[in-house]
């Protein structure tokens, strides 16, 4: 998530001459490229072929020109609402699995946010880029960026940083994120009807869209790349949480072991992360928003259901986005059944 706010705060920082020059260089092509509305107050701008907000584009720009990847940096990559909280909590219990108690773990006293760096948010150039080059190895990061906006020295087939993905239904996407629009929009501007963004969806314009190509970039990277890149889809995890948390141990070099597997390991982890566990925990409950960050940790759970389009849109809505959908990844080896 983000907030166009950051944005203003962060350009009275002071930067160092290698920032400015990032900044400078963002200045100079935010006014050159194609709009489309925003889902809340910001607008979308057409960036190397996906819609993002000016903080996006910054945040892709940062990385390329100051980011310093590591081999054992782990990145859980998404796109917007489709299961970011849910991956985020299950890479870090899974990575840290033994160096916290269950009965006392850090994700019953904080939101995943606040346990894994946003990576567009936190290479902020604010003058200190401690908050990310200070993290102990092996480092676990947050994004929304499509694979093709990483630099080489990430995607490099001998670049060893792993990727996580995890995709979701674009019904169940579409769904979930109007509700969040509104729920960020101010009072008093109207709210978003779901027509439309219904029509954004489609178009492709909507936060880190098109979502079918944003899909396929990781999708392809991970049949290029089957070591560095780990697809996974919300429907999966919700059927099978016990085989997927395995895969991802095994995926990121950490298999449970025989002695883990007895103690109920991964049962352990798959029921810590829950939505049932996680949205009722007091961090998760809090409904706090400042002005400049107008998203509290309960915003980031509302039902956590497979198939919950069904409620709100119309059978014609549903046809047309998965005739968008089949047509998108005809061909790919991908689908979502
Ligand atoms: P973000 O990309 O903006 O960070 P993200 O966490 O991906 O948001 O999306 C929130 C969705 O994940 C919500 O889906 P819904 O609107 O369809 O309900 C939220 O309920 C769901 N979610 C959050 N935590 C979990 C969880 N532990 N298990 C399953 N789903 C979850």
């Amino acid at each position: 998530m983000e907030n166009s706010n950051f944005f203003a705060i962060e350009k009275e920082l002071k930067l160092d001459e290698g920032y400015q020059k990032t900044y400078k260089n963002v200045d100079e092509l935010l006014p050159t490229l194609p709009r489309s509305k925003g889902w809340w107050l910001d607008q979308l701008l057409q960036y190397q072929g996906f819609w993002l907000s000016a903080y996006g584009i910054r945040g892709s720009m940062l990385i390329d020109d100051h980011f310093n990847p590591r081999p054992t940096d782990i990145i859980v990559a998404t796109s917007p609402k489709c299961g970011t909280t849910w991956l985020r909590a299950l890479v870090f219990s899974i990575i840290n699995r033994n160096s916290f108690d269950f009965s006392d773990h850090p994700l019953r006293k904080a939101n995943p946010r606040d346990l894994v760096h946003f990576l567009e948010a936190h290479i902020r150039g604010d003058g200190s880029t401690a908050s990310i080059d200070g993290l102990p190895s092996p480092r676990l990061l947050s994004t929304h960026l499509p694979y093709s906006l990483f630099p080489e020295c990430m995607t490099d087939d001998t670049a060893a940083c792993r990727f996580v993905y995890i995709c979701r239904d674009p019904k169940d996407v579409l769904v979930s994120k109007w509700h969040f629009a509104n729920k960020l929009r101010p009072k008093e501007v109207p709210p978003l009807s779901l027509e439309e963004v219904f029509d954004l969806f489609c178009k492709g314009a909507l936060h880190y869209g098109p979502f079918w190509d944003h899909v396929l970039g990781y999708w392809e990277a991970s049949l290029e790349s089957p070591k560095k890149v780990l697809c996974l889809k919300y429907e999966d995890v919700k059927k099978e949480p016990l085989e997927c948390v395995r895969k991802v141990a095994n995926f990121l070099g950490v298999p449970f072991t025989p002695e883990e597997e007895n103690k109920e390991i991964v049962e352990e982890i798959v029921k810590l992360c829950s939505f049932e566990n996680m949205s009722n925990q007091d961090v998760n409950k809090s409904d706090t928003r400042s002005q400049e960050i107008p998203i509290s940790n309960s915003d980031f759970f509302r039902k956590g259901e497979v198939g919950d389009w069904v409620n709100y849109l119309s059978p014609q809505m549903s046809e047309i986005l998965d005739q968008i959908t089949e047509q998108k990844f005809q061909g790919t080896g991908f689908s979502f059944h």
